[in-house]
């Protein structure tokens, strides 16, 4: 079955898939979603009416959540190099660390995008201070369990 994703270059949960893909070569098709292809954005929003990107579709299949699509992908379509690994518990610190990336740097960072976003200086501020405020708190927590 073709893949398809639909998703923006600039996201950074898109560049998570990608990233997957890439690494083990896998054919697909990459579905831009931006003003010059609405139709993109027709279909991605039939397939998943909750309007979070990227979406892989597989045949008929739609799988949504980054994190679901990478494990659907070392399961469907899997490649040289394994996306997760095979100890089941040495698997189990990687989702531990797919959900601290996604749960307290990729959506800490999302309050400095959407205070930007609004064009409201005030927002955008505080948009700022907040995401600076998690990500120290993150990555203060990241540096201590770095061993070099
Ligand atoms: N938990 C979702 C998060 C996806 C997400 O937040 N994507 C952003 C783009 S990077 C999005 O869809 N933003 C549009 C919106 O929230 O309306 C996943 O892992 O797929």
């Amino acid at each position: 079955m073709s893949l398809a994703l639909y998703g923006h270059p600039f996201s950074s949960y898109t560049q998570k898939v990608l990233i997957a893909l890439y690494e083990n070569g896998t054919p697909f098709e990459f579905r831009s979603l931006g003003p010059d292809t609405p139709q993109h954005a027709a279909e991605w929003l039939r397939r998943w009416p909750l309007r979070k990107f990227p979406l892989l579709v597989d045949g008929e299949r739609n799988v949504a959540e980054t994190s679901i699509i990478i494990e659907y992908l070392q399961l469907m379509h899997p490649g040289p190099v394994r996306l997760l690994p095979a100890d089941p518990m040495a698997a189990l610190d990687v989702r531990f660390l797919d959900r601290f990336f996604d749960l307290h740097v990729m959506n800490a960072a999302q309050h400095a995008v959407d205070g930007a976003l609004t064009g409201d200086p005030v927002k955008r501020q505080e948009g700022l201070a907040l995401a600076v405020k998690k990500l120290e708190l993150a990555y203060g927590w990241l540096e201590g369990q770095l061993v070099w």
